[in-house]
């Protein structure tokens, strides 16, 4: 029996399971065809980490193997919740039958791939958004957004062959959601409200990144800019505390900032190219003008230290083979340094997802494809097999590892050891992956609500 709620139910969160224990994203290797690769392994949920850090009555379990998953269950839970991707649905479901085996008789499911139709099949409750508030309900009283605060949230990035550790971000999310309506986009319907983390809190979590010797922080707001004065205080302390920062934004916020974001320790912009023809800018409704992108490879360019790598899409609808190549010369000729290059994905509850639905028929309903590497509806002009040679040739021609790795890592080693003479030596080639090695990023760390 699910115990009555003011009595404080027993709750288990947990992320999709891990294959094997140093089981990774492959994110560089994805987009880079050389070595070295760099691994990104699954061991963070951070959407679990925020809950915890404001409901600590809850219990969390980040990316188990399925042995540790089954043991845990066995300890019994009133609630067993999941936090994942659409691309890890049918694996969740697995483990959401596993916990109804051993007992437990209420399901949650949240995070994107909480937006599938098919998930209220197996979840008896489904949350779409920031959920802390909802969580505390559940335990009697409530967070409000304007009180959610900042955990501590630590990405490494690890050289392979071997594990050898070269980074350890510290993370940020600054806001949530995002004014825009781009059409692929999950944001405008999964995070319907926007509101902005508190400083106090985000300032917190900068001192302990400072303290155990973390050198970069990565934003990944959808849009960092999008409310100015928060975004002249975060960026504000960032340059207090010294940190290198990367962050994900649009071009026209990137270009309004850019002078003053590099002058406080911007050096990895993560910009939202997505294409650089206008007609399939303007199909997506990204708002987005190709000069505006044309003139921050420009600006970016001319900043010393600075590595800008851009997200880019093919396989629009209105555009057959030959205008896709096109397009790829275009953003080659744009000059960025490195691509993230993905095919344009319907995920559910999107527009996007509509139209090419009625349009054209989504096809492919193998949840693992929805990873955006793969074509899941019938493409006007493109065969799921050209569209996936497209991506590799795509990938082998933007970046090239001699370009990445060798160019553009030279022109930056060259810059850094300008600026910051043999400094540099030991920020870089030392301290980080010194802390990289030392920082348990695995170990819940959280601060006690006041
Ligand atoms: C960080 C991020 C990643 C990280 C994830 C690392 C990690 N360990 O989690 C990396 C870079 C690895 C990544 C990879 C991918 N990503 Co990504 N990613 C994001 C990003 C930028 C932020 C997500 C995030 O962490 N948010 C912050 C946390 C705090 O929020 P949250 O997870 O949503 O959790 C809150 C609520 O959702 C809720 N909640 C979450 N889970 C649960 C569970 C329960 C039970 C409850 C009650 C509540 C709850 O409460 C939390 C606290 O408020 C978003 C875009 C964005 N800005 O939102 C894209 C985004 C989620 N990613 C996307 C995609 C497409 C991908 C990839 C498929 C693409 C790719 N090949 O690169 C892969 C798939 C990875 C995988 N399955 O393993 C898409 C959509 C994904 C989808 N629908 O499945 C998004 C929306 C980007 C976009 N706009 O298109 N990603």
């Amino acid at each position: 029996m699910v115990k009555p709620r003011s009595t404080n139910p027993r709750v288990l969160l947990c992320n999709c399971f891990r294959r094997y224990p140093s089981d990774y994203l492959d994110y560089i290797g994805e987009n880079v065809y050389g070595t070295p690769r760099v691994s990104n392994p699954r061991r963070i949920g951070f959407g679990l980490r925020f809950l915890k850090q404001n409901v600590p009555e809850i219990e969390i379990l980040e990316y188990p193997l399925w042995h540790q998953y089954i043991c845990k269950l066995k300890q019994g839970w009133d609630v067993v919740g999941f936090s994942f991707f659409q691309n890890e649905v049918a694996d969740v479901e697995r483990m959401a039958a596993a916990a109804r085996e051993h007992g437990v008789k209420e399901i949650w499911a949240g995070g994107h791939g909480a937006l599938d139709g098919h998930v209220p099949a197996f979840a008896d409750r489904v949350f779409i958004g920031a959920a802390e508030d909802d969580v505390a309900r559940v335990f009697g009283y409530r967070v409000p957004d304007s009180e959610i605060q900042h955990p501590v949230l630590h990405m490494p990035m690890r050289f392979m062959p071997g594990r050898i550790p070269h980074f350890m971000y510290g993370l940020l999310y600054t806001e949530r959601g995002c004014p825009f309506k781009c059409s692929f986009c999950q944001t405008p319907v999964f995070e319907c409200k926007r509101f902005k983390i508190n400083l106090e809190s985000i300032d917190r979590v900068l001192a302990y990144y400072k303290k155990v010797g973390v050198t970069d922080v990565l934003l990944l707001d959808e849009l960092f800019g999008i409310y100015p004065k928060h975004a002249e205080v975060l960026s504000d302390m960032l340059a207090r505390y010294r940190f290198r920062w990367w962050t994900q934004s649009r071009a026209s916020l990137f270009l309004h900032n850019l002078d003053k974001w590099y002058d406080r320790g911007l050096r990895f912009p993560l910009i939202g190219l997505e294409t650089m023809n206008q007609k399939a800018l303007d199909s997506i409704d990204k708002k987005q003008k190709v000069d505006e992108i044309i003139e921050l490879s420009r600006k970016t360019g001319e900043k010393p230290g600075m590595y800008r790598m851009v997200y880019y899409m093919i396989g629009y609808e209105n555009m057959n083979l030959a205008e896709t190549l096109e397009d790829v010369a275009a953003v080659k000729a744009a000059g960025f340094d490195a691509h993230q290059v993905n095919i344009l994905t319907p995920f559910p509850k999107t527009p996007l997802w509509d139209e090419l639905n009625r349009k054209y028929g989504i096809f492919d309903k193998t949840y693992r494809h929805y990873d955006v590497k793969h074509l899941v509806w019938n493409h006007p002009y493109i065969s799921p097999a050209q569209m996936k040679y497209l991506l590799h040739s795509t990938i082998a021609y933007l970046n090239r590892p001699m370009d990445i790795y060798g160019k553009g890592f030279v022109r930056l080693i060259k810059d850094r050891f300008k600026s910051s003479g043999l400094n540099f030596v030991w920020r870089d080639l030392l301290k980080g992956p010194i802390a990289a090695a030392l920082i348990n990023d695995r170990k819940q760390v959280f601060f006690p609500r006041n």
